[in-house]
């Protein structure tokens, strides 16, 4: 009898906790229809002296796709606000020396069911943020690969997720619409039919996460982030990676080669307010939320644009346009700009960063990255 009170409590104390924290219809979710522990969780609860179960203020977070172009940038926030050991960093890559020094990583292959698994109960997750993805250009190269983790790594996940009760982050994008999608601007709720298998596979996730939350009561949570700018970590081959490419080039050779034409206007954000979006939105009580997915906007440019403005601080930078008929193609087919004023409404998202604070910004960070790796500065 004893041990099966010892086993109860912890659990009560889980279920009581999960459904007044999770807040609107966790009850309804299968976890608590013939949810099962492992014996392994089990056996650690009855060792364990007090329940300090992690809770809404002190969440457990797990990354997947820590090493893209988020991952190492996102976790160093969440354990500035979370303690460094609650947040796991992983990837199916070995990372640099620095992120071990960074706080704990782990390898997770989102194509292993039993391997997430084992690192959310082990590691008593309760916050799952999902960066796995093939993006946009990368995805046409290999649709099939692209499908394996865009689709069936988030369906592990999404199991995960319902089976373990977590927040799950999942990002959408602005790749998620399509050329028949209204597309200046683009709102929240329109017809999505994108024509890259990232654009298909972000909708589906968006589609499937709220199915999930709508049925089950999952606290599925979506973003569909623009083309996020970053100067230390590189993009993970998409269609606005040149407004990346366009800072460093300017630094180093003064020419930028683009691969869009000169008037592709696209939605880009800053990888401070991407972050930043980020964490309020997993933050935000979910009675707040009228939505599971939403757009947040920060700015839109044109490569002719952000070539002006770099050019008030590097007044020789030249560009020469040599449009990629595949990248050309894929942008002609995106929004020009994002509506987000339901983000601003619900959970008030509002953006920091304007194309003068990002050129700037971006152009002191890899100034003084050359310097400190002892490159040229042109
Ligand atoms: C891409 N940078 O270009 C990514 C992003 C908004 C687009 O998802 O594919």
């Amino acid at each position: 009898m004893l041990s099966g009170v010892r086993v109860w409590v912890p659990l009560a104390a889980t279920l009581f906790r999960t459904s007044c924290l999770g807040g609107c219809n966790r009850m309804r979710s299968p976890q608590f229809r013939g949810f099962s522990w492992s014996p392994r969780l089990i056996s650690r609860w009855n060792t364990r002296d007090s329940i300090d179960l992690p809770n809404e203020d002190n969440p457990r977070i797990l990354i997947t796709g820590g090493l893209g172009q988020l991952g190492v940038g996102l976790a160093e926030i969440l354990r500035k606000q979370y303690g460094k050991e609650n947040v796991i960093l992983s990837d199916i890559k070995k990372p640099p020396p620095e992120v071990y020094q960074c706080g704990p990583f782990v390898y997770a292959d989102v194509l292993d069911y039993k391997n997430l698994r084992e690192l959310v109960v082990n590691y008593r997750i309760t916050w799952l943020v999902h960066y796995s993805a093939l993006l946009s250009v990368v995805g046409e190269a290999n649709v099939a690969l692209a499908r394996k983790i865009n689709i069936t790594g988030l369906h592990n996940v999404l199991d995960l997720a319902l089976e373990s009760c977590l927040r799950l982050f999942v990002p959408s994008t602005i790749g998620a619409f399509g050329p028949t999608s209204p597309r200046d601007p683009a709102p929240d709720l329109c017809v999505q039919r994108p024509r890259t298998i990232y654009g298909v596979s972000k909708v589906h996730g968006e589609l499937m996460g709220e199915y999930l939350h709508h049925k089950y009561g999952l606290d599925f949570r979506c973003l569909r982030y623009p083309g996020v700018i970053s100067a230390n970590t590189q993009p993970g081959g998409g269609t606005t990676d040149y407004a990346v490419q366009i800072f460093h080039d300017a630094l180093s050779t003064g020419h930028h080669e683009c691969y869009l034409r000169a008037d592709t206007r696209l939605p880009m954000m800053h990888i401070g307010d991407c972050h930043r979006a980020t964490v309020e939105f997993m933050q935000a009580p979910e009675c707040q939320l009228s939505l599971r997915t939403y757009n947040i906007a920060a700015m839109s440019f044109t490569p002719e644009e952000v070539a002006t403005e770099i050019r008030k601080h590097v007044p020789h930078l030249k560009v020469t346009y040599n449009p990629d008929p595949v990248r050309q193609t894929i942008a002609d087919s995106w929004p020009v700009r994002f509506d987000d004023s339901n983000a601003r409404r619900d959970w008030g998202w509002k953006s920091m960063y304007g194309l003068e604070e990002l050129v700037s910004d971006m152009l002191s960070s890899i100034h003084d990255k050359r310097t400190s790796a002892g490159l040229p500065v042109s």
